[in-house]
């Protein structure tokens, strides 16, 4: 076989002219037979690529080749024997798929409707199941373990593995899809979130998986090298499915595996050759586009096509055209071989050829279409995952053919077996006769489980694998801990103010990093992650303090090494510095943050990013990020659609906390203040990692530099619920209570000035730094009371802080109306705002305030105008102020515009 893969490997190259002589080539291959024959496929490997050498080096154009022929990379001579028990494994598999199968079916069957999903397994069970019973070794006492990512859609087979190990009670499988029946059931798909001692890592998104586990291998050797955890043998699998491939999230990331020579890291891509609707590349192969992908990324790639019984016809075809008809067929007639069957299958796969024809003729229809493909083989299986294991060159892909719906009878490879749900009675019969299921006729037709008794040999069996390989999987725990957060003396500087300087809070925050790193008990612990945006927000300091992680070191003198804040990479540099990629940034949160679980290390990530190129553009990570109990800060830089002055529409965020405030585990704040900021991450860090709270932050950072006053006293609450007032009225009682947050607080500062001056109105101004947190707040005071409708009503803690503050109350944020809105309910018609609704434009901040209406001047006139409506105010002179503050009445609608 060897030699015929070569014969057409070589043959494949474009003829050359000069090649004139039939002769000439045969001589050359025969006395590259004799070497491979007589040396083995290395050599013959080995004296190929001497000669590509030779050949580039003199000049002449040898063509990049990047496929290999369509067959296993793992030649059947270098395959080593199973060792496990072939026909035990074989029967637990048969039962998982059978209870996977029915625990789908009955759902369906007593809630039409409720889904599920059982040909996504079916492919892949064989995939697993050499894993769990040879490789996947699980976390116990103080070894590491594997992490796995498993295809979402395949979580009934792992459910029904862990119902026959005895961990998963035949209720909570009944209850599968089933969560809310007050007893316990199974979420869809993984989901740490619902099942938290369970799943590690929410695959179900298509494209997250992948991405996650390239950037979970490259955390892992970050923590190596910065001597956090010690070096482990620890791997990182990843099954990804080949539609999911289509994802740009799974593929987009293939080369920093390479670069970061993760050998840590194994991708199993599923080959079913299909996805949802139909073939993944019906016109083409999916195997091949996969292989020149990833070999041309640089990963070393195994091919695992065709199963066992492929050998000996192989091993008869001495003329390479079981091969050449291989090479020939596309994905969509792969497809419909499993599809039609044996009869169909010697018409048209074996039959192109009479040659091909005849290797057959003592075969039965049933032998053909039982030929078995790649990923259904153990013995081929375990051979690629050994090989996998046994790479130390960067990561690994197995490209494994499997058929989709495998054993489902007519089921079995269709376009719509993806949405199969339900079988018939009969299928269900034929399912438990070829799987051997030991049940009655009738336990068959009803769907139900299956489990032999503890002491059976199956049961044994697969119990003391898992033994052997550490336990259960998978299996997620948290560690108790003694984490003691830093207290608030710890921010003293960023308390004090700047005595007068302008800086700005993104400024400020990166001096609360700095201190941070120092500090002896949890510096080490802070991961910094940025895309390339250090120097946006002023962090070249930080890259000087604590390096940029760097696998290799410094290779090259950087050019600005005699200055004081050069560029700094290190081995065991702290700065995850991503480039730019904010998918990857977030990757590289999201393994930093679920690193107290994972690593039982309490990592603290601090992810700072422009926040326009957040939520929006990642938005479905985040929310992966929260299922998987993600801890740590979301740093929005450049936020604001007006204070980000000049880089207009693409660039200027009025929305991320819009977007934030969807994500339940997310605490989104808005401060103005550096001090705000220190009390927010102080307490986010003590309640994250002291407290063991499940929860994460997303604070915004201005570039707009003014004094940070001092902390007042006695704020520190209101900054954490979302509300304080920060200057009452200098005279008289307030009128009005203006609301200002970030940036856009000292516009409602001056216009609490012009108001005082020009109209003698007095307001008091606050400092809103979470309307979110102040809305969920009320909403959940209100559902109480709602609940409770004979006890005494609670309030919310707006309405509580606003007490004795009459008058309207105009709200003005550098984000959209919506934000403030969040409290309409509680403040009714009280409240006005002011947003910046719309696309951003290029211009300086005076004229971006002006347009989007939240300048000082408008927030004095929404003022007036709301007084002069309420019959507080002349509405002539309330008319007359428009002209007088140089507001145009008349212009266009920004949010419109
Ligand atoms: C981001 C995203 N888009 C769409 C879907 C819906 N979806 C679920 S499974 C599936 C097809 C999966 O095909 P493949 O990756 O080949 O997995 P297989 O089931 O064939 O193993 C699709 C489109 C999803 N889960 N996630
Ligand atoms: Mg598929």
């Amino acid at each position: 076989m060897a030699t015929a893969e070569i014969q057409n490997r070589i043959l494949e190259f474009p003829a050359s002219a000069e090649i004139d002589s039939e002769e000439e080539v045969a001589e050359w291959l025969e006395a590259f037979d004799q070497v491979v024959d007589a040396e083995g496929s290395q050599r013959g490997r080995e004296l190929l690529s001497a000669l590509i050498d030779r050949a580039r080096e003199s000049g002449v154009n040898v063509p990049v080749q990047l496929n290999t022929p369509y067959v296993n990379t793992i030649p059947v001579e270098e395959e080593v024997p199973y060792p496990g028990d072939r026909l035990l494994e074989r029967r637990i598999k048969s039962l998982i798929r059978w209870n996977a199968m029915a625990m789908v079916h009955r759902q369906n069957k007593k809630d039409p409707g409720i889904g599920g999903h059982i040909s996504t397994y079916s492919s892949l069970a064989t995939l697993l199941e050499v894993g769990f019973n040879h490789f996947f070794h699980a976390h116990y006492g103080d070894q590491p373990g594997d992490f796995i990512y498993f295809q979402g859609h395949a979580s009934p087979g792992v459910y029904a593995r862990a119902y026959l190990e005895g961990r998963l009670s035949e209720e909570q499988v009944l209850n599968f899809r089933h969560e809310l029946r007050g007893a316990p059931g199974l979420p869809s798909y993984p989901h740490p979130w619902l099942l938290p001692d369970f799943w590690h890592f929410p695959t179900v998104s298509m494209g997250i998986g992948p991405l996650n586990a390239i950037y979970q291998a490259r955390f892992m050797r970050y923590l190596e090298n910065r001597g956090i955890i010690p070096p482990t043998p620890r791997k990182v699998w990843a099954f990804v499915g080949d539609g999911e491939t289509d994802e740009p999230e799974s593929m987009g990331s293939l080369t920093l595996a390479s670069r970061e020579e993760l050998d840590n890291l194994i991708f199993v891509v599923n080959c079913n050759l299909q996805r949802l609707d139909g073939p993944v590349r019906g016109n083409g192969k999916i195997i091949n586009e996969l292989e020149a992908a990833f070999r041309g990324a640089g990963w070393n790639v195994i091919k695992l096509v065709w199963g066992s019984d492929w050998d000996k016809l192989f091993a008869r075809d001495k003329s390479g055209i079981l091969l050449k008809r291989m090479e020939e067929c596309v994905d969509g007639e792969y497809q419909s071989y499993k599809a039609k069957g044996g009869e169909y299958i010697r018409r048209e796969f074996f039959g192109k050829y009479p040659e091909l024809l005849a290797m057959v003729s003592n075969m039965s229809d049933d032998e053909l279409h039982r030929l078995n493909r790649g990923g259904h083989d153990p013995q081929k299986v375990y051979n690629a995952y050994k090989r996998a294991m046994e790479n130390h060159q960067g990561p690994t892909v197995i490209l494994a053919h499997t058929v989709k719906g495998y054993g489902l009878g007519s089921a079995e490879a269709r376009n719509a077996t993806h949405q199969e749900k339900k079988l018939a009675d009969e299928a269900l019969t034929a399912f438990r006769s070829r799987f051997a299921i030991p049940i009655p006729e009738q336990a068959a037709r009803d769907g139900s489980l299956y489990r032999p008794p503890d002491n059976s040999p199956e049961i044994t069996y697969m119990l003391q694998r898992r033994k052997e390989l550490g336990g259960f999987m998978p299996h997620r725990e948290v560690p108790a801990s003694n984490f003691e957060a830093p207290t608030l003396d710890h921010f003293a500087e960023s308390i004090a103010g700047s005595k007068g300087r302008g800086v700005s809070t993104t400024m400020g925050f990166v001096s609360m990093l700095r201190q941070l790193l120092k500090d002896p008990k949890i510096g080490k612990l802070i991961v910094p992650i940025i895309p390339d945006e250090g120097r946006t927000f002023g962090m070249e300091s930080i890259i000087r303090q604590v390096g940029i992680y760097a696998s290799q070191g410094q290779l090259y003198k950087p050019h600005d090494q005699d200055m004081l804040l050069y560029y700094r990479e290190e081995k065991n540099g702290q700065i995850l510095e991503e480039g730019i990629t904010e998918a990857g940034s977030m990757a590289s949160f999201t393994a930093a943050g679920t690193a107290y679980a994972n690593y039982k290390v309490p990592m603290v990530p601090f992810f700072t990013y422009y926040s326009m190129f957040g939520f929006q553009r990642i938005g479905d990570m985040v929310w992966a990020f929260a299922d998987s109990r993600g801890k740590g800060f979301l740093m929005g830089g450049t936020a604001g659609r007006t204070t980000l002055a000049g880089e207009g529409l693409q660039h200027q965020d009025g929305h991320s906390l819009v977007l934030s405030s969807t994500v339940p585990t997310c605490h989104s704040y808005d401060p103005a203040y550096v001090y705000e900021i220190a009390v927010i991450v102080q307490d986010g860090i003590r309640r994250m990692y002291q407290e063991r709270e499940d929860r994460f932050y997303y604070i915004t950072l201005y570039n707009e530099d003014y004094a940070m006053p001092e902390m007042p006293k006695g704020v520190e609450e209101g900054i954490l619920r979302g509300v304080y007032k920060y200057r009452p009225a200098a005279k008289g009682e307030a009128v009005v209570q203006l609301f200002g947050s970030g940036s856009i607080l000292n516009e409602a500062l001056r216009a609490q000035e012009i108001l005082a001056d020009k109209y003698g109105v007095p307001a008091n101004v606050w400092s809103v730094t979470s309307y979110n947190e102040l809305r969920r707040d009320a909403l959940a005071v209100e559902r109480w009371n709602r609940l409770h409708p004979s006890e005494a009503e609670k309030r919310p803690y707006i309405l509580t802080a606003l007490d004795g503050a009459d008058g309207p109350v105009v709200a003005s944020t550098d984000f959209m109306k919506a934000v403030p809105d969040q409290l309409s309910p509680w403040l009714l018609n009280r409240l006005v705002s002011l947003g910046t609704d719309g696309f951003g434009r290029s211009d300086n901040r005076q004229h971006l305030r002006r347009h989007f209406e939240i300048n000082a001047e408008s927030i004095a006139v929404a003022a007036l105008s709301r007084l002069a409506r309420d019959g507080k105010f002349d509405g002539q002179r309330a008319q007359n102020a428009f002209k007088e503050l140089g507001v145009d009445a008349e212009k266009i609608d920004p949010a419109i515009a």
